[in-house]
């Protein structure tokens, strides 16, 4: 067993010993109230998921394991010669749940690019897709291509004993990660740079290899890929696709079954597609008034014209927020520090002072603030990754991070299938109407 899994190993007995005691001490006891109201609206607020890698807060935003993004901008190793956290480093924090050291991260890159091989049929499965189709459903079919190497699917069919579960899929789970990247680079190189295909170099980080794959050798933006995959990593377990990855996974679905559901609920445009989403409604509305940096008026014109037309204004709003999320201002500052003048991120600025007002103008939306997606694909875009319909993808190979740590806890807590109960408007009328 090589040492990350040993290390992670021993980090197991006292975990399960400690929720175990934790049920037999306080399993009966109340946490919250349900509401009618909720079950009509999409279970919002509902405590009903256990998610041990990150806890979102509505005022504060995410923190990983405890740690807020400017924490762990400060506490986890970065690149030599970088300033952003190793995304290795984020994934191990949220896996072993202790800080790692620059030692534990370098052994995260290299265990991780040792496992990087992804299978030919995989391109091939790619290769048949019209090059229009979108990059997502390229993605999806990639990854369910890449479950003929599931370690979990195999064990399980050799009759493996359930305690032993956690050990397959964190393989799969690492196997997933290592491989990610390549596939996203080749779709993304299939389509925009007509199947020029670049090798991995394996002496790279994760991050600066895809970024490497993708065809960019910009220190600068090597340095936003590890940050971009960072802040993206996880946002605890009730979003569609942590949730689907989750939900999936209590089937004992392998980790690729599970994160094909995970990436087609990241590919709707209330969740993940808001980040290309963004940039299209942006671009749109800068043609539209002829293009340079619009006004405060001519955007908060376009603005209600979006609403009037019956629209959302992409990348505001969240289930869960009530600030703006500490995922934009780390992109903001990386964009002031780096490119202030940039006349995209000018106008994502304006856009900024603009829209929170209307929005709270409307009486209904519950969080007029930027959400991740506002600031992304302005980056992207600076550093000539401008094709926004891949954005998603690399939301996509980020999220791995998080849900893939949870899938492997889930497994070493021993939870069992998901299923709660549902019931109709029929028998919810009947139970008060008796009251
Ligand atoms: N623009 C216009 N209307 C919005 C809005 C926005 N950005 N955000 C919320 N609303 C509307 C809702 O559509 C809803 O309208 P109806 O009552 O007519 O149906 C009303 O305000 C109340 O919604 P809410 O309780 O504030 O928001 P929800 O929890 O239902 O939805 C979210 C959250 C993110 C889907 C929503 O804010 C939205 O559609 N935002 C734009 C898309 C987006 O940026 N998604 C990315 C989220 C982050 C991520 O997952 O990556």
């Amino acid at each position: 067993m090589d040492k990350l899994k040993a290390h992670f190993e021993s980090r197991i007995e006292n975990s399960v010993k400690e929720v175990k005691d934790f049920i037999a001490a306080h399993g009966d006891e109340v946490i919250g109230e349900i509401k009618v109201s909720q079950l009509y609206a999409g279970m919002r607020g509902m405590p009903a998921l256990i998610t041990e890698t990150s806890k979102l807060d509505a005022e504060e935003g995410i923190r990983f394991r405890g740690y807020s993004i400017p924490e762990l901008q400060e506490k986890l190793p970065a690149y030599p010669g970088g300033k952003q956290p190793l995304p290795e480093g984020i994934f191990y924090l949220m896996l072993m749940n202790e800080l790692p050291s620059e030692d534990d991260v370098r052994r995260m890159s290299n265990n991780w690019a040792r496992r990087a091989q992804v299978p030919h049929h995989v391109f091939k499965i790619i290769d048949a897709f019209p090059k229009h189709a979108h990059p997502m459903t390229q993605f999806l079919a990639g990854i369910t291509a890449l479950r003929t190497e599931s370690e979990f699917q195999r064990a399980y069919r050799e009759g493996i004993n359930k305690k032993d579960y956690w050990e397959p899929v964190y393989e799969d789970a690492m196997n997933l990660i290592a491989r990610l990247p390549r596939i996203a680079a080749y779709i993304y190189r299939r389509m925009y740079h007509e199947g020029d295909h670049i090798e991995p170099n394996s002496k790279l980080d994760w991050s600066g290899n895809f970024a490497h794959m993708l065809g960019f050798n910009n220190e600068e933006f090597y340095e936003l890929m590890r940050m971009y995959m960072t802040i993206h990593a996880d946002h605890e377990g009730g979003n569609v696709s942590a949730h689907a990855i989750h939900l999936v996974g209590s089937a004992l679905s392998d980790p690729y079954l599970s994160f094909t559901a995970g990436m087609a609920g990241l590919a709707g445009p209330l969740h993940g597609l808001a980040n290309q989403e963004v940039i299209r409604w942006i671009l749109s509305m800068r043609d539209e008034l002829g293009g340079g940096l619009p006004s405060k008026e001519q955007i908060a014109s376009y603005v209600k014209k979006t609403l009037n037309d019956g629209k959302v204004i992409p990348g505001f709003g969240h289930a869960v927020l009530r600030k703006t999320d500490p995922r934009y201002t780390a992109q903001r500052e990386f964009a002031m520090e780096h490119m202030p003048h940039d006349e995209l991120f000018l106008i994502v600025s304006r856009v900024y002072e603009v829209v929170p007002d209307i929005l709270k103008a409307t009486g209904k939306v519950k969080n007029p603030w930027p959400n991740v997606d506002a600031h992304s694909g302005q980056l992207l875009m600076h550093y000539g990754l401008t094709q926004y319909d891949f954005y998603t993808v690399m939301f996509g190979v980020s999220r791995s991070l998080g849900t893939m740590a949870s899938l492997i806890w889930d497994r070493v807590l021993g939870f069992p299938i998901e299923r709660p109960g549902s019931t109709t408007t029929e028998l919810l009328k009947a139970k008060f109407a008796a009251k």
